[in-house]
């Protein structure tokens, strides 16, 4: 034992006072823990000589207990510290949740579609963004002058490569790998060169189509009333307007009862009560022709909704470009 007690003792006191936060249980562990200096002085203290063994034994218990209660007291004024407020700051008190996400309110509200039609029993395909000409327009109809090839409406990554203007370019890639019958509906981003208050140039559709002998136009109504009826409201009424697409024929422009107004006219159905919510018609038969379809044998049906105009009527929201805009108020709404 090279040390005394009393030396023991000393540098102990002297370095508690100059601990810290972080030093001070350390500390404590070295002088009293199991191994801890005080521990070994007592242990040792049977090779001491005979006569001043009951003395220095007294001295290093007293020490010890001495020690005891000022580490005790330094550690419960460091816990203390760091429970209680720090310079003003409490740092006992629980941090701040991390709020978890949601989904976009498109995302929510194309899974929504993709549901009520997989419940139909319609399955979903998905196809490039970048797209041919050929998917894009010839495939579905759409000869060399329609307007809708015009430089204003496409954009164009070279002669024959096109962002996608829809997503029906992916039925046509689908029937020529799938023979009928057919159901499925084509989600996704589609590209347009138009950009104004209801114009953005990125949006969302879903784009159906069902190939199978005998169906009927009256199909195409059944399953698109479904639609509305679990989208918005089972007593919505619908009507289908004839109108022009040069892949369906006939084809038909499906409004649906006012979600504002009920029928009665305002602003948002220009007064008059009625909605446009989906193109509809029965498949074109040239469309047919080009996958190499049986137009004797099959018919059938496609729709194409726009799902920025859907979730606009079923949030009421008037404004398209909200959706693009990504305000963390506006979307944590949904
Ligand atoms: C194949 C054949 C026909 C899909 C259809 C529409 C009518 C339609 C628009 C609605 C609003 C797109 O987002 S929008 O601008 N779509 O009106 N789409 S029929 O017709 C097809 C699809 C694939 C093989």
């Amino acid at each position: 034992m090279d040390k005394t007690i009393d030396q023991i003792y000393e540098e102990a006191l002297n370095e508690l006072a100059a601990a810290d936060i972080e030093t001070v249980t350390d500390l404590s562990v070295r002088y009293l823990g199991r191994k801890g200096i005080i521990t070994q002085f007592l242990r040792n203290i049977s090779k001491l000589p005979k006569e001043i063994r009951p003395e220095a034994g007294k001295r290093a218990n007293q020490v010890k207990s001495d020690l005891e209660k000022k580490f005790r007291e330094a550690v419960e004024q460091v816990e203390s510290k760091t429970s209680g407020p720090v310079d003003g700051i409490d740092v006992s008190l629980p941090g701040r949740p991390a709020r978890p996400g949601i989904l976009h309110p498109i995302t929510q509200i194309t899974l929504e579609i993709c549901d009520i039609f997989s419940r139909l029993g319609f399955d979903i395909a998905e196809g490039p963004e970048v797209e041919t000409d050929y998917y894009n327009f010839e495939a579905l109809n759409i000869p060399k002058n329609h307007p809708a090839r015009d430089m204003q409406d496409t954009f164009y990554i070279s002669d024959n490569i096109v962002l996608r203007t829809h997503t029906s370019p992916t039925q046509p890639r689908v029937m020529q790998k799938q023979s009928p019958p057919v159901r499925i509906i084509a989600p996704g981003k589609v590209y347009r060169c138009d950009s104004d208050i209801t114009h953005t140039p990125m949006f969302n559709q879903v784009e159906g189509l069902l190939v199978d002998e005998n169906v009927s136009f009256g199909d195409l109504k059944g399953v698109l009333t479904i639609f509305i009826h679990q989208m918005f409201d089972a007593e919505t009424s619908l009507r289908f307007r004839p109108s022009f697409f040069p892949f369906t024929e006939p084809s038909a422009e499906v409004d649906m009862k006012c979600v504002i107004c009920r029928g009665e006219g305002c602003r948002v159905c220009s007064h008059t009560g009625w909605l446009e919510i989906l193109g509809a018609g029965m498949v074109h038969p040239a469309v047919f022709e080009n996958v190499g379809y049986d137009i004797k044998k099959y018919s059938g049906f496609a729709f194409g909704m726009g799902v920025e105009r859907i979730a606009m009527l079923k949030y009421k929201i008037d404004d398209t470009r909200k959706f693009f805009e990504n305000d963390i108020r506006f979307l944590r709404q949904f």
